[in-house]
């Protein structure tokens, strides 16, 4: 039998947690895209952390939530698929927003996952934004009361802090078995996947209100080239009319902005000069339509 230990870790939690955040300070690469809005992740990223004796492979997944649209379900069905494959389950809080104690809606999903029988681990996030540490003693100490959790522990992702801690946590409750990954592998999602999330993280960060949310990427084209610059295009999804004349902005501006944002981020990831085209495209009701979905990798 292999002395290594390695198997897969669920990351869950409420949207905005921080759980892509934390994914991506443990694996140290910007796997899965991080905005200040909720529901930013829509489908699971792995994210591989190896070292010389363990390997932990990482499923960041989308923000638990009651569904109110097709995509919504399909979001929370990686959410059940992850959970179905994890040997441990990192269930990360916003320590901040959750200051007073569990809500009632965290504490029905967590419910639904203790049934799972696997071990949960709860991440304290985001303790950086307390003045003084100690602050969050109330909050760990509810969190034990409520018997679900076989540890308990505080971090800040954004920070790196205590990550390493994690990690010697998880590792206790993966199974012996040899790497399933080569271990200089990060991930395994494609670059199309990568481009594409790229381009979305750009929508959220430069639109309000309900667009991010009725945004859909979808790549046209992707053109690798001996010499010279990559070309890449893509279609940005929207719902309405209205929404794309936002996007685009006062004479293209804002479509600009997010497709200037988006190309460095993407030539920076593929380290290659990319020409990037962006085009907005109108498709009513799309979150609510099966074969819209199924095109758009859902
Ligand atoms: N102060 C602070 N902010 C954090 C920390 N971790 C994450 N954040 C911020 O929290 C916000 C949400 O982070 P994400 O990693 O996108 O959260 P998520 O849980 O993946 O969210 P969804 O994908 O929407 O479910 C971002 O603005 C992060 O910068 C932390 O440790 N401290
Ligand atoms: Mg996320």
């Amino acid at each position: 039998m292999s002395d290594i230990k390695c198997g897969y870790v669920a990351i869950i939690g409420k949207p905005n947690a921080g759980k892509s955040t934390l994914m991506n300070s443990i694996v140290g690469a910007k796997l899965s895209i991080v905005t200040p809005k909720p529901q930013t992740t829509r489908k699971k990223v792995l994210g591989i952390f190896s070292d010389e004796k363990s390997q932990l492979v990482f499923i960041d997944t989308p923000g638990l939530l009651n569904p109110r649209y097709g995509m919504q379900k399909k979001m929370m069905e990686y959410v059940d698929s992850a959970l179905e494959s994890a040997d441990a389950v990192l269930y990360i809080i916003d320590c901040f927003a959750q200051k007073d104690g569990l809500d009632q809606q965290s504490l029905t999903f967590l419910d639904a996952i203790k049934h799972t029988g696997k071990p949960i681990v709860a991440l304290l996030n985001k303790i950086d934004l307390f003045k003084d540490v100690k602050d969050t003693l109330p909050i760990i100490a509810s969190l034990h009361s409520l018997g679900i959790f076989t540890e308990i522990v505080p971090a800040a992702a954004l920070k790196n802090a205590n990550t390493q801690e994690l990690i010697g946590i998880l590792v206790k409750y993966m199974p012996e078995q040899d790497y399933f990954y080569d271990p200089e592998l990060l991930s395994i999602q494609n670059e199309r996947f990568f481009v594409s999330e790229m381009i979305r993280e750009q929508v959220f960060k430069c639109s309000a209100e309900e667009i991010p949310y009725s945004t859909e990427i979808a790549i046209a084209e992707f053109k690798e080239r001996e010499t010279g610059k990559w070309y890449i295009s893509a279609d940005i999804i929207v719902e309405r009319k209205s929404q794309k004349i936002i996007l685009i902005g006062e004479k293209g501006a804002k479509i600009k902005q997010i497709g200037e944002k988006a190309r460095l981020a993407i030539e920076e990831h593929l380290e290659m000069p990319v020409y990037l085209e962006l085009f907005v495209k109108v498709r009513p009701k799309w979150r609510d339509n099966e074969n819209m979905l199924k095109s758009f990798g859902y």
